[in-house]
């Protein structure tokens, strides 16, 4: 079951001055940054708010290291901006087949590696109206060492 927004990607050209931006602007702050060379991405991920599922909400903020990247090829197209929109549930497994037997192209076979050892798949835009949409089951909390 999906039970939140995850996270809204926004793909942008210099993800220091627009990590700055959303600092500036609007007081976000850094809650995590890293780079996926699967994905082609360098990110920033800034919480908005807690859920009542346990997990949070985020904006993630994505540079391509490659032009040749999804987000490289996208951002060549159509300049800065949303590009994916993604839902949080505890069971992406299951969440995406449900999904691919209801027709929707679901991109990957297993999930992939996503941010903060979150597991995540794709839904294909040209299914689901225009929008590229992630599943996103987050890492479990690691319990602190004794
Ligand atoms: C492409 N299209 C989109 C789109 N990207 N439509 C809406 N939103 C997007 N973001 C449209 C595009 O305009 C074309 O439509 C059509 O789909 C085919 O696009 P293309 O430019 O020929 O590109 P493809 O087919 O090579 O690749 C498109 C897909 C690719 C969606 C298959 O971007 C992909 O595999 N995305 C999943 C991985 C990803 O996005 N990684 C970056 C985020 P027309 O012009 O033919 O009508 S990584 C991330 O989120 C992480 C790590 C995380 O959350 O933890
Ligand atoms: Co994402």
């Amino acid at each position: 079951m999906l039970t939140r927004i995850d996270h809204i990607g926004i793909a942008c050209f210099d993800l220091d001055r627009t990590v700055e931006f959303y600092r500036a602007t609007y007081g976000f702050e850094v809650f995590h940054s890293e780079v996926n060379e699967e994905q082609g991405v360098r990110e920033a991920m800034l919480k908005i708010n807690e859920t009542s599922d346990g997990g949070a909400s985020y904006l993630q903020l994505l540079e391509p290291t490659r032009e040749d990247s999804a987000v490289g090829k996208w951002l060549a197209k159509n300049g800065e901006g949303v590009h994916h929109i993604a839902f949080g549930t505890a069971d992406v497994d299951g969440d995406a087949a449900d999904i691919r037997d209801k027709g929707v192209r679901v991109l990957y076979d297993q999930p992939r590696i996503g941010s903060m050892g979150s597991r995540i798949t794709f839904l294909h835009p040209k299914d689901c109206h225009g929008v590229l949409t992630e599943l996103v089951t987050s890492a479990p909390v690691e319990s602190p060492e004794h």
